[in-house]
This record gives structure tokens, C-alpha cells and sequence, in this order.
């Protein structure tokens, strides 16, 4: 039996895949709330194809759980949030759910880490709690890390198609644990050392970083020269080796903002180039800002109520929220001292925030300045109402609105 511990963005869909495809699985979370919604047959997010594989695994008799198992398969895939002050890694989560996996694991137990990590978490915090459980590795645990590639918004796909990697101390370990992912995976499934993994995923999503860096960097200097910089990338990205990406109001989410800050954060002398990155995108919501500004002036607008930003969560299609460009311009504004505009969000059904419209023609009715900070499908199937609106398109979505 498999017990994966944190059923969040990446745990829940992760069991559920499993559990859909011939396994036994527990999943286990401390929220009791988030357990008593899943056993209830609701789910705790939305993603596309999300639903239908909940039914399919609570057919083929998925468990939910507050306690963990006593089995010999974990996959852990429990938060680990970044301390912004030191830019290093809190892997307390991490460590809680191995001690309590250590307490109650069967003899020659693989324990798969799937949450991301920076490079020598396992060496540092992980292999110590083993030695201090008084087990030995190799023998009666075997360690294991996987770290995770899916998308948000096509999450479902990208679990059956992606690649991925398994770092295990030990290869025949990594070949078990490559038979289990197979079950669902349809992708090559490519076997390392436990370093090698952990380095690996952190590359990745900072290859990524900086890619849109230098996109929102481009969009600076064409600006400089009134340039339209969605033409220049256009073009160059014709070139066969060429593949830039594409610039916006900011960075959010909890892994392309954050996992290169554990690189930063534990290289400071050898991250120049990534920390730069970093800043750039950082930058974007205060280019939002002076933005907003300038199409005020312009347009002899001087009530910043009939200012209204169109989107919340991190990216198009999601109902996340975290790190957003729109929760860094609305935390630049307050550090100016100056209340967050209102916004309106068709992906957030909740009032989360005292700033949020929940009604989008309220919304339209009462803003004069809209700032397109997400590229919803909502957006896309509305586009007809913005017409006689001052329109910000930061994603270069409407031919003659303000851009970055
Ligand atoms: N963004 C841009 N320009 C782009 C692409 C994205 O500004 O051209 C912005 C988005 O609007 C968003 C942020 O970047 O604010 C991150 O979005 P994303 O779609 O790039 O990535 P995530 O955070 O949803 O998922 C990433 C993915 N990593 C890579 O593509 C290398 C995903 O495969 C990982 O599994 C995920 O991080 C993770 O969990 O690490």
C-alpha cells in the first residue's frame, strides 16, 4: 500500500493517479477540514480533468486519513516554503512528515520525497532523523526523491505524459519506485543519485525564471524606445534556436519566484546572474504601477477608484493565489502607503480580500482604468465589455490597449 502524505496541488492529484491505476492508496494530510472535504466527494481546487480522475479513484477505493500508515511505500509531497529573509529553504515540513513516517514504517520501507527541495536537504535534514530513529539506511529505509514537473492548469496530462526523475542512493530501489510511477506515467522515467535529482528540479524551474526575465527585461528597453516588444520576441523567436518567453506584470506561484532563491540563498557568491533574474521579475509590479500612473495622467483620471485590476490568482485558469503579480503590486502599493485598488477574479468565488468585487459588471460599471493582470478564459469570452474602458494588457491580448 501506498501512503502519500500532503494531499495538496501536487499529493492529491498524485494519489489520485495512483489510486485510479491499480494501486492501494491511503492519502494522509493534518488538515482535518481539507480530509472531511475529500471524504465528503468534494474536491479542495480546481483543474481541468481533476474531477473525473476523484471518481475514478474513490471507485477503486482511495482512503483519506489524518494518521499516517504503517506500510513500506511513502510519497511525501508536503509544502516546503522559502524563508525571504535568508532566501534558504523551511523544510520543516519535510522533517515532521519523515519523523512520523520513521515511527511507524515497515522494515525496508521506500520513502519518496516529492516535494521540492534545494540541492543536499537530504544529505543536511533527512539522513540524520534516520540515524537518529536509531534505523539504518539502505536497510531498513531506503530514501528516495522524486521531485515533481506538472503544470498547473493541465496538471492531469502532464502526470501521464512528463517525464520524470527518481534519485535513489540505491538503483535497484530507484527501479521499484520506477515500477510504481509507471503505473501512470507514460513518460521516460530517468533513474540518478539523490543529488543530482534535487539540483535538477531547482534548474529547471530557474531556467524558466530566467527566461522570462530576460522577456521582461526586453520589455524595459523597448519601452525606453516606444518599441513593441510581443513583435520583437515574435520575430527572433522565429529563429530555430531562438525561444523566448513571454513578459508580463510579475512572477507568482510557489515554485518559478521561489525554487531559485535556494540556489541564491545557499551559493550567494556563484548566483549573479540568477539573483538578477530574480529582481528583474520582482520589478514588474512597480512597471504595473508607474504604468497605471502614467494612463491616469494621460487620460485626466484622478479618482483611484475608477481604477479596477482584473485578476488575482498567479496565472490564467487557476485558483491560486500564491506569490501573485496581484498580491506583489497590491504589497508595492501599501509600501507606498496607498490602499489596493479593487480587482475582481472569476477563478476566486470566495471574498478573500476587502478589495475584491465579486460581481465583474459591478466591476465594469465601476472602474474606468482596467488592468488585465491575468488572461483567464473569462477574459477572453468578455472582451466585447471592456470596449469603452482604458484597458492595461499586460499579456498583449487586445491589439490597441496600453501595454508594459
Ligand atoms: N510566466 C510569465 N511568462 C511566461 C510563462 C510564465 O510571466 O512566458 C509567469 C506566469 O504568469 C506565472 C509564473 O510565470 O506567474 C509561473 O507560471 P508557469 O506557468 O511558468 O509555472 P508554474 O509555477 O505553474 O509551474 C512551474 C513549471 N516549471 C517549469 O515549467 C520549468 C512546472 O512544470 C513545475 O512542476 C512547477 O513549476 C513546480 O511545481 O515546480
Amino acid at each position: 500500500m501506498i501512503n502519500v502524505i500532503g494531499l495538496g496541488y501536487i499529493g492529491l492529484p498524485t494519489a489520485l493517479m495512483l489510486a485510479a491505476n491499480g494501486n492501494e492508496v491511503t492519502g494522509t494530510d493534518y488538515n482535518k477540514e481539507l480530509l472531511s472535504t475529500l471524504k465528503h466527494g468534494e474536491l479542495t481546487f480546481e483543474e481541468p480533468g481533476l474531477e473525473e480522475l476523484f471518481k475514478n479513484a474513490l471507485d477503486k477505493g482511495i482512503k483519506f486519513e489524518n494518521d499516517y500508515s504503517s506500510t513500506d511505500f511513502y510519497i511525501i509531497t508536503v509544502p516546503t516554503p522559502y524563508d525571504k529573509v535568508d532566501k534558504k529553504i523551511d523544510a520543516s515540513y519535510v522533517i515532521a512528515a519523515t519523523k512520523q513516517v520513521l515511527e511507524v514504517c515497515k522494515k525496508g520501507t521506500i520513502l519518496v520525497i516529492e516535494s521540492t527541495i534545494s540541492p543536499g536537504t537530504i544529505d543536511r535534514f533527512v539522513r540524520p532523523l534516520i540515524k537518529d530513529a536509531g534505523l539504518v539506511l539502505g536497510e531498513d529505509i531506503h530514501l528516495v526523491h522524486a521531485p515533481e514537473r506538472i503544470l498547473p492548469g493541465q496538471m492531469i496530462k502532464e502526470l501521464k505524459f512528463n517525464s520524470r526523475t527518481i534519485g535513489a542512493d540505491n538503483p535497484e530501489i530507484a527501479e521499484k519506485v520506477k515500477e510504481v510511477y509507471s503505473s501512470f506515467c507514460e513518460g521516460e522515467i530517468v533513474c540518478t543519485d539523490i543529488r543530482t535529482a534535487e539540483m535538477t528540479k531547482v534548474v529547471e524551474n530557474t531556467f524558466r525564471a530566467i527566461n522570462i526575465a530576460f522577456a521582461n527585461e526586453l520589455t524595459k528597453i523597448a519601452r525606453h524606445d516606444a518599441l513593441d516588444v510581443h513583435e520583437i520576441i515574435r520575430i527572433s523567436n522565429m529563429h530555430p534556436r531562438v525561444n523566448i518567453l513571454s513578459p508580463g506584470p510579475g512572477v507568482g506561484g510557489h515554485c518559478i519566484p521561489v525554487d531559485p532563491w535556494f540556489l541564491v540563498g545557499d551559493y550567494p557568491r556563484l548566483t549573479k546572474l540568477i539573483s538578477t533574474a530574480l529582481e528583474i521579475n520582482e520589478s514588474m509590479p512597480e512597471l504595473v504601477l508607474d504604468r497605471i500612473g502614467t494612463i491616469m495622467k494621460e487620460n485626466g483620471i484622478t479618482d483611484r477608484n475608477k481604477v479596477g485590476i482584473y485578476g488575482v490568482t498567479y496565472k490564467q485558469d487557476v485558483d491560486d493565489i500564491r506569490e501573485s503579480p496581484t498580491l506583489q503590486l497590491f504589497e508595492k502599493m501599501e509600501e507606498h502607503f496607498a490602499e489596493p485598488f479593487k480587482f475582481f477574479d472569476p477563478m476566486i468565488h470566495n471574498q478573500i480580500l476587502d478589495n475584491q468585487v465579486m460581481d465583474f459588471d459591478k466591476f465594469l460599471n465601476e472602474s474606468e482604468v482596467i488592468v488585465l493582470m491575468v488572461e483567464h478564459s473569462h477574459l477572453k469570452d468578455n472582451l466585447d465589455k471592456l470596449k469603452d474602458k482604458f484597458i492595461l494588457d499586460t499579456h498583449n491580448l487586445i491589439d490597441d490597449a496600453y501595454k508594459l
